[in-house]
């Protein structure tokens, strides 16, 4: 194939005008296409049909020859019976003779040649045209074979028939256009007009002869010409179908190749959408959840306290001189301080409703649901002693050798105060209470002159 098969899809737009992407359309004639089609290469402009033909010809001249040579073999036969019956005319009996050897051999010879024409084919080391003018020329030959017999015994009539057999089986078995089946036509029909004006028979027979030889004539070139168009009709339709089906093979190729980019885009989409959601909602350093998270949370929360008047524990939770951890063993250690203590509040959790996020800094916010005070102190402490237990060791620390951290918390069911920041900051003014206090320890959040309200 010399051009791509896109070509024909782009040609077929560009020459129509059509944007569409159509592989097989109707608007353009099969001539048409056929015409187009051969121009850009895609099917066979003439080799490909003259090589399959080549081939089943060659075949076919095998069958050919094998009936000349039982035809011959019949037709001595015959002669040998009418001789032997008439015990006259040697004259024409050894002219026959003659004749039937030439046959003979030169048919093996052809029978020869055509085996070697055929392996050499199926090697496609011949020439299509070599082998199309040697099976015109064992053609001819036979054919001019068959006019020169009828002069063999021109009284009989029988050799005429030879003629004629030869005649008809050669155009019935060649897939040849009618133009080079001209050439052993007039070529035999030449011998015989010439062998009829050097040795005329009596004028029934000449007038027998040629009307029997016309009708046979025109009878063996119509009905070859009709088989080697209806030859080629299915060629061209056969390499026209495989085209088509080339291009929507290939069609087919590009929309499979299609479908699983896009699904390929699709899970990458999904995943650039979970990532996004994580970032968004969960805290990098730490990966509990973040501010925002907590916002969502709680806004959740505060409306379903409020609908059931149910309470909500918040407690703050701050580590205790971080800032001077941070300056005594780097900010890198800090980092993984933090989260450390992340996953410790993280595993504080006793319910699936209790919730904590990372609230800022190396502060902490964690709530729990339906608990009263004193649920949410032990809670608190609880917290405590698990940052505690984690004996992180704090050598800036005044108060205590390991890390630590400070709680302010308190209960509350929402509609007691506006809205859940007010809470935070309640909760804010108690942590400020523990720390001034020293720090590791809880404070709730209870006495009215710490509120600012
Ligand atoms: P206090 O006991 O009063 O809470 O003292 P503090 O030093 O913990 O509090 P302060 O607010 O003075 O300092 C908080 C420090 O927390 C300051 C900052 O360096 C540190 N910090 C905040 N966020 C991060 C973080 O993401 N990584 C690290 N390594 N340090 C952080
Ligand atoms: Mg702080
Ligand atoms: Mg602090």
């Amino acid at each position: 194939m010399k051009i791509s098969l896109y070509s024909v899809k782009w040609f077929y737009r560009m020459k129509l005008g059509r944007a569409d992407n159509e592989l097989s359309p109707g608007w353009l004639s099969m001539a048409n296409r056929l015409k187009w089609l051969k121009k850009l290469h895609l099917i066979d402009d003439g080799e490909a049909v003259g090589r399959e033909l080549s081939f089943y010809n060659l075949e076919r001249m095998r069958i050919f020859i094998i009936v000349i040579l039982l035809l011959e073999f019949l037709l001595f036969l015959i002669d040998d019976y009418l001789v032997s019956q008439t015990g006259a005319n040697h004259g024409s009996s050894f002219f026959t003779v003659f004749l039937l050897v030439i046959l003979f051999v030169v048919s093996i010879a052809y029978l020869f040649v055509f085996d070697q024409l055929g392996k050499l084919h199926k090697a496609n080391q011949v020439k299509n045209s070599t082998i199309k003018a040697l099976l015109v020329s064992y053609l001819t030959l036979t054919m001019i074979w068959g006019a020169v017999f009828t002069f063999s015994a021109k009284n009989t009539g029988g050799s005429l028939a030879a003629f004629l057999i030869i005649l008809l089986l050669g155009s019935l078995l060649m897939y040849m256009d009618s133009r080079t089946l001209l050439i052993p036509y007039l070529a035999s029909i030449l011998v015989f007009i010439i062998g009829h004006q050097l040795a005329p028979p009596p004028v029934q027979a000449l007038v027998k002869h040629y009307l029997n030889l016309a009708i046979f004539l025109v009878l063996a070139w119509f009905i070859s010409r009709n088989l080697y168009k209806a030859y080629t009709r299915e060629f061209k339709a056969r390499d026209l179908i495989e085209v088509q089906n080339r291009l929507l093979k290939e069609a087919n190729q590009e929309l499979l190749q299609e479908i699983v980019a896009r699904e390929e885009a699709q899970k990458n989409l999904e995943i650039a959408n979970q990532e996004l959601v994580q970032l968004s909602l969960v805290d990098q350093l730490t990966g509990i959840p973040n501010r925002r998270s907590l916002e969502l949370f709680l806004r959740f929360e505060w409306h379903r306290g409020l609908r059931e008047q149910s309470s909500i524990a918040i407690i703050m939770i701050d580590i205790d001189r971080f800032k001077a951890y941070n300056d005594c063993y780097g900010h890198v250690q800090g980092d993984k301080v933090l989260a450390r203590v992340a996953a410790a509040l993280d595993g504080s959790r006793r319910r699936s409703t209790d919730f904590v996020a990372r609230y800022g800094g190396e502060e902490f916010l964690f709530t729990a649901l339906n608990i009263d005070e004193a649920g949410t102190f032990t809670l608190a402490e609880m917290i405590r002693k698990n940052v505690e237990a984690l004996h992180i060791q704090h050598d800036a620390s005044p108060s205590s050798p390991w890390l630590t951290i400070s709680l302010g918390a308190l209960t509350i069911v929402p509609g007691s105060v506006e809205s859940y920041s007010d809470a935070i900051h309640m909760a804010d003014l108690a942590l400020y209470d523990a720390k001034r206090a020293g720090g590791n320890q809880t404070k709730m959040y209870r006495s009215p002159q710490d509120t600012l309200f």
